[in-house]
């Protein structure tokens, strides 16, 4: 029998981007387990398309989301056996993997007519003589597509949207129950393998009562125990509103995004000074983000790019009690937006180097990485004692568990917070760790006195601090 999981360390997820499977599993043990994040978003890890070349790039990054079959060995990560690997390591740290399910649709017209794809599949657009295939020369049942063989045009008829073809992406006929079988028995062979979640891709493209067919077939996750944790990608509108898919798990909340990225960008923190329902959801309802891989390539708000700003919004993100957030974790990219990763010649994507600028590791950034174990120190207490001074600073605390202040201009902050906390030295965790097995402190400390501290809060940083960071505690 499998080891059972570490005690599930928190909902913070990170999105490695493009990161190899064995990259992730290192960085599950040198870095998630022991910073608290809950969980991992992994790129598709199905067989997909290999494009040598197309729109100015070498292998671009959205290969991955056309899949080929269902084939777990190989794609441009790694192999099964490295994919097995990291579910485990990661899981051993309590820190759950999220596949990135494409099941709305598999390739697009002029992609690599017969392939071979990532895994040697031939195939062609509506033949995919392997695609439910799990990698062990098991295939079963021909996929079913239509009924609208074209792309979509009109975005205001929801048939349209949910039946026409994305991107001309074929799009998997979700009607037929054997379609529906053949996706869960996918999602069912990663589930077995410890896999805890899935993001699902395009999920406002495929109607909600035959997604709610294939959940309702998805097995219970081995290690951490329970359903499976899923959350989807709808970006919400008139046609198809979020609405129609949080009876089926949590979902995207783009409103969010959009709002408090623009927020914190232009230096105003109100919006955050309460709880509104962006969207219309609740934060029971959404997982929120600054940014994710489409939005910081073809609408960027705010992205690593911007600096000082976008960290702070990540931060902040973490230390606000709304949703489930999602942290972007990048490699650099310029002019094309196709660019895939740093790879081999051959399109394999080389192991993550976050010294190195290729990678920007934004989860990584001091003033991202301690607000996991603040998230998880403060959960289930609201936001109380609000404080603003004008519309770019923003202070709150979380009960007797947390304090938070945010300085989104460009001149420090000097103030004196009253907090909920025990008195006490305080490691500042919107500057760096706290390690709680060492006691180490990367950030500066603040010391808590008579329930206040002082402190100056430079231009575009925060100071952050939760009961379990504090100085001379026992773990
Ligand atoms: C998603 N969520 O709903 C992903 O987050 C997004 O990254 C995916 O698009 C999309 N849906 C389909 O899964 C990405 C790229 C597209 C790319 C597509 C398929 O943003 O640019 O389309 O993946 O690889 C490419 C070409 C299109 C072409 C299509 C089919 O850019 O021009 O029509 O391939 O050949
Ligand atoms: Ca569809």
């Amino acid at each position: 029998p499998r080891a059972a999981a570490a005690p599930s360390s928190g909902d913070a997820i990170v999105h490695l981007f493009q990161w190899r499977w064995s990259s992730i599993a290192e960085e599950c043990e040198t870095t998630l387990g022991p910073g608290g994040w809950g969980g991992v978003q992994v790129s598709p890890p199905q067989e997909h398309v290999v494009l040598p070349e197309a729109e100015g790039a070498a292998y671009p990054w959205w290969q991955d989301y056309q899949p080929v079959s269902y084939r777990l060995d190989r794609t441009r990560r790694g192999t099964k056996a490295e994919f097995v690997d990291m579910v485990e390591r990661c899981r051993a740290q309590g820190v759950r993997i999220y596949v990135d399910m494409v099941l709305n649709h598999m390739t697009g017209t002029g992609s690599v007519g017969s392939g071979p794809g990532s895994a040697g599949s031939v195939f062609g657009k509506y033949d995919y003589p392997d695609l439910f295939g799990d990698g062990s020369g098991d295939r079963y049942d021909r996929p079913d597509f239509g009924p609208c063989y074209r792309a979509i045009s009109d975005w205001s008829s929801k048939a349209e949207v949910q039946d026409c073809e994305l991107l001309d992406l074929a799009d998997l006929n979700t009607a037929d129950p054997r379609v529906r079988a053949a996706i869960a028995k996918y999602m069912n062979s990663v589930i077995g393998l410890g896999v805890a979640g899935f993001r699902v891709d395009a999920a406002k493209h495929v109607q909600a009562e035959h997604l709610a067919d294939i959940v309702s077939r998805l097995h219970d996750v081995p290690g951490f125990g329970g359903r499976p944790d899923l959350f989807h990608e709808v970006y919400g509108d008139a046609t198809v509103p979020y609405t129609d898919y949080t009876a089926l798990g949590r979902v995207t909340n783009f409103d969010y995004q959009r709002a408090v990225s623009a927020a914190v960008r232009d230096g105003d923190l109100t919006r955050l000074a309460d709880l509104p329902d962006h969207g219309g959801l609740t934060g029971a309802q959404s997982v929120v983000f600054i940014d994710n891989h489409d939005t910081q390539r073809s609408d960027p708000t705010l992205t690593y790019k911007d600096g000082d700003r976008y960290y702070l919004a990540d931060a902040l993100m973490m230390a606000h009690p709304y949703g489930t957030p999602q942290v972007m974790s990048s490699y650099a990219f310029g002019a094309v937006t196709a660019q895939g990763p740093p790879s081999t010649a051959d399109g394999t994507t080389l192991p993550t180097d976050c010294g190195s600028a290729a990678w920007v590791c934004e989860h990584r950034d001091p003033r991202v990485a301690g607000m996991p174990g603040f998230r998880n120190a403060t959960a289930g207490t609201g936001m109380s004692s609000v404080v603003t001074d004008g519309p770019g600073r923003l202070a709150f605390a979380r009960g007797d568990k947390g304090y938070a202040a945010f300085n989104a201009t460009g001149t420090p902050w000097r103030a004196t917070f009253r907090t909920g906390l025990p008195d006490g030295t305080y490691c500042d965790v919107a500057r760096g760790t706290f390690d709680r097995r060492t006691g180490r402190c990367t950030g500066g400390t603040v010391a808590v006195s008579g329930g206040s501290f002082t402190a100056e809060i430079p231009a575009n940083h925060g100071v952050a601090l939760h009961v379990a960071a504090r100085l001379g505690d026992a773990a």
